[in-house]
């Protein structure tokens, strides 16, 4: 049972953390009891062709968009002397761009694109503690993959997977071991089916699943529009204007809730 971090925010059905206190509660006394049941067979663990663990890099590992074109250029949103946005260009195209969303001097978020001026990945500080918290990938635009940190341990946690756009499947390591031992499917938009691995074989136990909406009583709102579509990539005028609506935004209250947020 040790390592076992009970406190833990879990990414909620919608692949957000912002779950009430209640649902939290609930899901972490759901998980809590099947692990609980579980710890007293890991001694029986044993490594052998059964053994289907899925290691996964926890470790956060960044580009580098700063000083990576031929040049920059740079706006101050606010006027205080310091840029809030940094472009780096090869030429004329611009390869990636920083982003200080609050005006505090640190950078919130790094965007990088592709050939076609598309999204390809995105890393963004939430909690703007300085350490990223998450990076989306996209493919022609399109999310595809959203690798997250939800401890203050600053380790990948959380691997959101998307399939046309839309949260498919979660895969968690929950106790931070750097093995995945949660698997989050969506039978229904927004009412995870959770399967757990209690035995640390790396295979979820029968027996150890949790219908979440079931369980919780739990129903997800409805949401506006099916796909998770990635933002089109702004010209630099309306990132400036992104940059003055979003500094607006109260603390706390973080990143736009359709693209998650730590907690
Ligand atoms: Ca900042
Ligand atoms: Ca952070
Ligand atoms: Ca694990
Ligand atoms: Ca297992």
């Amino acid at each position: 049972m040790e390592g076992f971090r009970a406190t833990r925010a879990a990414p909620d059905a919608m692949g957000n953390q912002q779950f009430s206190g209640n649902m939290k509660s609930s899901l972490t006394f759901f998980l809590l009891a099947t692990l609980t049941l579980g710890c007293g067979k890991k001694a029986t663990e044993t490594k052998s062709a059964a053994d289907a663990r899925q290691h996964r890099e926890t470790k956060i590992q960044l580009e580098t968009c700063a000083g990576s074109g031929s040049s920059s250029d740079a706006i101050d949103a606010n006027g205080d002397g310091k840029p809030e946005i940094v472009r780096s260009l090869k030429g004329s195209v611009e390869m990636c761009r920083t982003v200080d969303l609050n005006f505090d001097g640190q950078v919130d978020r790094t965007v990088f694109y592709d050939g076609q001026g598309k999204e390809r990945r995105v890393e963004s500080d939430f909690d703007r503690d300085g350490l990223v918290d998450e990076i989306a990938t996209y493919e022609a635009g399109l999310i595809t993959l959203k690798s997250r940190v939800t401890t203050p341990d600053g380790k990948l946690d959380t691997w959101e997977f998307f399939d046309k756009g839309v949260l498919s499947r979660t895969e968690r390591d929950e106790n931070g071991d750097g093995i995945i031992d949660q698997w989050w499917e969506y039978p229904s938009r927004g009412c995870p089916l959770i399967h757990v691995d209690e035995n640390g074989d790396g295979r979820p136990d029968p027996g150890a699943s949790i219908d979440y909406c079931k369980e919780t009583g739990y129903t997800p709102p409805p949401v506006p529009g099916e796909a998770e579509a990635a933002p089109s990539p702004a010209d630099f005028g309306k990132e400036g204007e992104r940059v003055e609506e979003l500094s607006n935004v109260k603390e706390g209250t973080d990143a736009p809730s359709a693209e998650g947020s730590a907690p």
